[in-house]
């Protein structure tokens, strides 16, 4: 049992002296499943090591970049032989132009991408770049879909307040310091119910300047989108002159060397990614046709930059990553694991007499406690947190580090193995009969 929690209790404890909560980013803190979260020590390949020696089976993956693993020898030594040549200029550099080539390479829809530090920055980017070709103040989001921290889109849907224009918005900042103001700007439609998405087109004509959406959500727990969704989505804003935009943050290098994009045969008119084309260094980026993208400074009119962006370590760790992704595509190996460990975790919960739907798209999957399909936001959220929180628990106990939240995916690696899965599984048997205990 991996229950020596000695250190990383004295860490947490420590941190919340110096750092909001303890962590750099919420859902670290357990909040959602109690506990101490483990602060770790090391990570190799499929496994990471906690500060008092406790071994995990890692199933967060940094939330999505680690599909190589943990310490990748190639992405490791990429880094390291940069690093001898100095680690930011304020430049341009080679590395740059190399990293923009793979990814335009696995997008050919897209001709130009803009590298910025994180997910979060090319979001936001990407909607200031919608509303500048445009020229229009709107833009929509789904329920549950998780787009990064900035303003715009830390909104939910609200009860609805008067605009300037005389429609109606429907929504409210969903974090305290987002002002009503900016969150009116942002409307909230229903992900997989595209007649919500319809109505905001009806109430806001030729007012909506970008759609952004998670071609399959990983952060209301995993979501796949319906082939329905996907043509009205498509549809709606071709009609409507609207852009849309892919965020392909978790998705993108990871659902195939295309990512989402070309799994679900999309045809976005802006693509966000994070994470993979990182290579776990900070990295975000946005790219679509050249008409679009030259709208960016200083090619256009459209302001963004970034004394970061580009950095020489991570566009390294980037390239290296997805050259390895493309000399040894992981994909198929990654879907019969996915699949293995579907199926698994459905068996032995069907076993322990534990409602569970595993939602799994290739690599990504997140076993919502409860028995219905779970298709919508609305679905996601009627899952039994308690009964997680006891699944979370006990797994993490037999040395398995799930995301700690059920409203999160899970990312498989290719350092994954059948000893990983066999391990998951044995201590899956025992985690569900601890919740039906619980029950
Ligand atoms: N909510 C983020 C993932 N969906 C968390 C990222 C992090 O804590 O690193």
């Amino acid at each position: 049992m991996n229950s020596r929690t000695t250190q990383s209790s004295q860490l947490f404890r420590r941190a919340q002296q110096v750092i909001p909560g303890g962590v750099n980013s919420p859902v670290r803190a357990f909040g959602a499943v109690g506990g101490v979260p483990r602060f770790i020590a090391k990570a190799k390949g499929s496994r990471m090591w906690d500060e008092d020696g406790n071994e995990f089976v890692d199933y967060i993956g940094s939330w999505g970049p680690m599909i190589l693993g943990h310490a990748h020898p190639k992405v490791a030594e990429a880094i390291r032989l940069t690093l001898e040549d100095g680690t930011s200029f304020g430049a341009p550099t080679k590395r740059e132009i190399e990293l923009a080539e793979l990814v335009l390479k696995a997008y050919p829809s897209c001709e130009r991408v803009r590298f910025v530090s994180s997910g979060t920055e090319a979001t936001m980017s990407a909607l200031r770049l919608a509303r500048g070709v445009t020229n229009r103040k709107y833009i929509v989001k789904f329920r549950g879909n998780y787009h990064g921290h900035s303003d715009g889109l830390l909104v939910q849907a609200g009860s609805g307040m008067l605009t300037a224009s005389g429609g109606s918005s429907n929504s409210a900042p969903s974090s305290a310091g987002v002002p009503a103001e900016f969150a009116s700007l942002t409307l909230v439609a229903d992900y997989n119910v595209p007649e919500t998405l319809e109505q905001l087109f009806k109430d806001f004509p030729e007012q909506i300047a970008a759609v952004i959406f998670e071609p399959v959500v990983g952060n209301a727990g995993l979501l796949e989108p319906t082939p329905a969704f996907l043509t009205s989505l498509h549809e709606l804003c071709k009609i409507n002159a609207t852009l849309l935009i892919a965020d392909e943050v978790m998705t993108g290098f990871r659902l195939s060397p295309g990512g989402a994009t070309q799994l679900l045969k999309l045809e976005p008119d802006i693509v966000c990614w994070g994470k993979i084309i990182g290579g776990g260094l900070p990295v975000g980026a946005y790219g679509g046709s050249a008409n679009i993208m030259d709208f960016v400074a200083p090619s256009g009119p459209v302001y963004q930059a970034g004394t970061l962006s580009g950095n020489p370590l991570a566009m390294a760790a980037g390239i290296a990553t997805l050259t390895e992704l493309e000399k040894n595509p992981p994909y198929a190996q990654l879907e019969v694991y996915g699949q293995k460990l579907q199926m698994g975790l459905e068996i032995a919960a069907l076993e322990a007499g534990v409602p569970l739907m595993v939602n799994r798209v290739g690599s990504m999957l997140t076993a919502f406690f409860q028995a219905g399909n779970v298709t919508t936001y609305n679905d996601a959220v009627k899952s039994d947190t308690e009964a997680f929180k006891l699944f979370f628990n006990a797994m993490l106990e037999r040395g398995v580090y799930l995301p700690p939240s059920q409203f999160e995916a899970a990312f498989i690696s290719s350092e994954h193995d059948q000893t990983d899965l066999e391990m998951t599984l044995n201590a899956a048997r025992e985690a569900f009969a601890v919740v039906a205990a619980g029950l």
